[in-house]
């Protein structure tokens, strides 16, 4: 029994070795990788792939969005709760309202003020746009081919270490929320 014991610490100690030594490898694969785009700020990122935020919206458009935010804050008092809009709401699935929620909430509070809602559509419109952009065949989905052919980065180097950030599953092709989920902190000047 307490050899038995003995061997279970043994293969424990080892797996957690390997756990943390498989750890430090990615690390450094990471780091290693990661070259080009560490001379960047995460704006100036999206700045490169065509982004404008503020300066690519009209007034008009800004308007458009307060009046839609208005529709769903139906207490009136300037911001989104979770029940307001991931519970109440009507578009998209519960699921795709909390993930939009969550990253709108810039501050964390819980809440979505109409500023953190107009800055997140801003946001999210103009990248969606420019996905569908590069998607040549436009099938909703990315690949490093298609991102790689819009040739918006030039430096081939930096375009690949881009992919590879957006690209969180590593399956070489991106879908909508995982090219955005990024994106929303590079547009926000944040590292993901
Ligand atoms: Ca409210
Ligand atoms: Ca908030
Ligand atoms: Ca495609």
């Amino acid at each position: 029994m307490k050899f038995i014991n003995k061997i279970k610490v043994v293969v424990l100690t080892t797996l957690i070795a390997l756990f943390f030594t498989g750890c430090n490898t990615t690390n450094k694969i990471a780091k290693k990788k990661l070259k080009a785009i560490t001379s960047l700020k995460p704006k100036e990122i999206v700045i490169l792939l065509g982004a404008r935020i503020w300066d690519g919206v009209s007034e008009r458009q800004i308007e458009n969005y307060r009046r839609v935010f208005g529709f769903g804050d139906t207490d009136k008092d300037g911001r989104h709760s979770k029940k307001e809009y991931i519970e109440n709401g009507r578009y998209m699935t519960p699921q795709a309202r909390q993930g939009i929620f969550k990253a709108s909430d810039a501050n964390n509070d819980g809440f979505v003020t109409q500023s953190e809602y107009v800055e997140n559509r801003i946001i999210t419109d103009e990248a969606k746009r420019i996905f569908n952009e590069m998607d040549a065949d436009q099938n909703g989905k990315l690949t490093d081919f298609e991102f790689f052919k819009a040739g918006k980065i030039k430096e081939q180097n930096l375009a690949e270490e881009i992919f590879l950030v957006l690209d969180s599953n590593g399956n070489k092709e991106l879908i909508i929320p995982e090219y955005l989920r990024v994106w929303g902190k590079w547009a926000r000047n944040i590292s993901p």
